[in-house]
């Protein structure tokens, strides 16, 4: 197949700013070269990420949709990316098979019917705005099957789809995670640094339990990363930065346990199976995409949502659980080859569809 894929217009592919569904393009788009399919990336200046084929469209980046309230209305910046990468799109559909949307936004919903081509939606979060899911709704009723979301967790925030609807979960390149089974006594934390993440709740953890915190991730929110910090200056926390995969699970593999402490329905947490796949546990609020990744007691631990003391009282039971399988677990449903045979089964029915 002749894939198309589209960026979303928040950050440059590879920024961070994008957070998990940069990791999830990335993959997939990896997997679907080694299956021999040509494949092509749009995204925003300054996008840089490997061998990736990147298009690069200059434009004002796009504002974050879970920094605005339900009922805001459509907003574009002058100059929109997001409006210049699909003109791209219009201008270049013909030499493609099939264009995928991994951008949380109306625009390229709202253009579907306009394009020649077949767009495939992969919605990266779950339900945020009215007017986002009024068209996605839409979309999934006029083009039936071209909505994909990682969970059905993710999918159930959102009202009445039409099916068929894709749960396509996630993946990641196991080679680049090396298992540890003797950690050192500190805790993990990873992610975009932004209010819906609840950073906060492990900083109290660190604080009440002592154990020395790593934090990395992108600062989406500076002066939310202010306050946490004069909130708890006490916390045994070390910020090491946005660093690569390579780095991130160097410092990752060594932790007794990953704490993920979603706000709001994660829609996957690509953080989780980084972490499994190097054989740590993870201990998360039990709500969306942690909730289906976790084997409770298993390979960590789902606590009662906000409940800084259920994260407390399983970071006391991590020897329970057996680092192997945590690992072993990894390699079945989410190793790269698994992924790719999701997606690469999504597309095909899709142009199958084709009246
Ligand atoms: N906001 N407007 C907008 N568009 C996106 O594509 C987008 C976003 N916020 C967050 C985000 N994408 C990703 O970080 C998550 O989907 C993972």
């Amino acid at each position: 197949m002749k894939l198309l894929f589209v960026s979303t217009p928040v950050g440059a592919l590879g920024s961070g700013l994008g957070g998990g569904v940069e990791l999830s393009l990335y993959n997939i788009a990896q997997e679907m070269m080694r299956r021999g399919h040509d494949l092509q990336i749009v995204a925003p200046a300054g996008s840089a990420w490997d061998n990736l084929p990147i298009v690069q469209i200059s434009g004002n980046l796009q504002i974050i949709a879970q920094s605005l309230e339900r009922e805001a209305a459509i907003a574009m910046p002058e100059n929109s990316v997001l409006a210049n990468m699909w003109d791209y799109v219009r201008q270049v559909e013909d030499e493609y098979d099939l264009i995928v949307n991994f951008a949380y936004d109306w625009l390229p919903f709202y253009l579907t019917p306009f394009l020649k081509r077949p767009v495939a939606h992969f919605v990266s979060m779950g339900s945020l705005a009215d007017a986002l899911d009024q068209i996605i709704i839409q979309i999934s009723q006029q083009f039936s099957g071209t909505i994909g979301f990682y969970t059905a967790a993710q999918a159930a925030t959102f009202p009445e789809l039409t099916p068929p609807i894709y749960y396509l979960s996630s993946g990641i390149d196991l080679s680049l995670y090396q298992f540890c089974s003797e950690p050192k006594q500190q805790l993990a934390w990873l992610g975009r640094i932004s209010p819906e993440k609840g950073l906060e709740d492990a900083f109290a953890v660190a604080e009440s339990t002592t154990i020395p915190l790593k934090v990395m991730g992108k600062i989406q929110d500076e002066s939310y990363w202010q306050k946490i910090q004069q909130d708890y200056p006490n916390a045994p926390i070390e910020y090491l930065g946005f660093v690569s995969t390579k780095e991130m699970q160097r410092v990752l593999r060594e932790c007794r346990a990953l704490i993920m402490t979603p706000r709001w329905v994660e829609a996957f947490g690509n953080v989780a199976i980084e972490a499994l796949a190097c054989g740590v546990p993870v201990i998360s609020y039990s709500r969306g995409g942690p909730a289906s990744i976790i084997q409770d007691g298993e390979t960590g631990f789902l606590v009662e949502p906000d409940s800084i003391d259920g994260l407390i009282v399983a970071t006391k039971q991590l020897d329970r659980i057996n680092r192997q399988t945590c690992r072993d677990r990894t390699q079945k449903e989410f190793s790269l080859e698994a992924l790719g045979e999701r997606f690469e089964k999504w597309f095909v029915d899709i142009l199958n569809f084709q009246p």
